[in-house]
């Protein structure tokens, strides 16, 4: 099955939304097979968000990742990456559907609750970027044939 990476970003702890937004991806099917708490320092943010480094609003965005320590997280499933995605929503919260985590639980486009990997070739980069091997488990747990068919298994 698939994994992908996300983070609980710190306006989320801040807001006292962790359990919310995590309750959504268990409801959905997704199963949680990393989780940790930790402080991302700028070098780890200049990996991860290489792509925005030379963006006007880049020091700002180091600065909101930093202000409290954040909650990384991995999920498993069928498609976990677009089906993350999908449950994630437009970056601009504003602009995100009713129904997603960014449409329901945000009015801002950096302060937009969760990170999410947009590919599954990122998805594995982002999992090693943020654990070790060791914290991980692949484990299925007993619901798993109440949540897909045999053949999706
Ligand atoms: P994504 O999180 O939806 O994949 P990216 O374009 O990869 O969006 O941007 C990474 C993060 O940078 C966003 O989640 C958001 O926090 C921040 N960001 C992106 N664009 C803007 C912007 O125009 N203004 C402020 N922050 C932004
Ligand atoms: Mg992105």
């Amino acid at each position: 099955m698939e994994q992908t990476f996300i983070i609980l970003k710190p306006s989320t702890i801040t807001r006292g939304l962790v359990g919310d937004v995590l309750t959504r991806f268990q409801r959905k099917g997704l199963i949680i097979t990393g989780i940790k708490m930790m402080r991302l320092t700028d070098d780890i943010l200049r990996e991860h968000y290489a792509h925005l480094v030379d963006r006007p609003f880049f020091p700002s965005l180091l600065n909101s990742m930093k202000a409290t320590p954040v909650i990384v997280a991995v999920l498993k499933g069928n498609d976990a990456v677009a089906v993350v995605r999908a449950m994630t929503g437009a970056t601009n919260c504003r602009k995100a559907a009713p129904g997603t985590i960014r449409g329901d639980f945000g009015m801002s486009g950096q302060e937009n609750i969760i990170h999410a990997s947009d590919s599954p070739e990122n998805a594995l980069i982002e999992i090693a970027r943020f654990f070790k091997p060791d914290e991980i488990y692949d484990y299925d747990p007993i619901v798993l044939p109440a949540i897909y068919a045999p053949d999706e298994r």
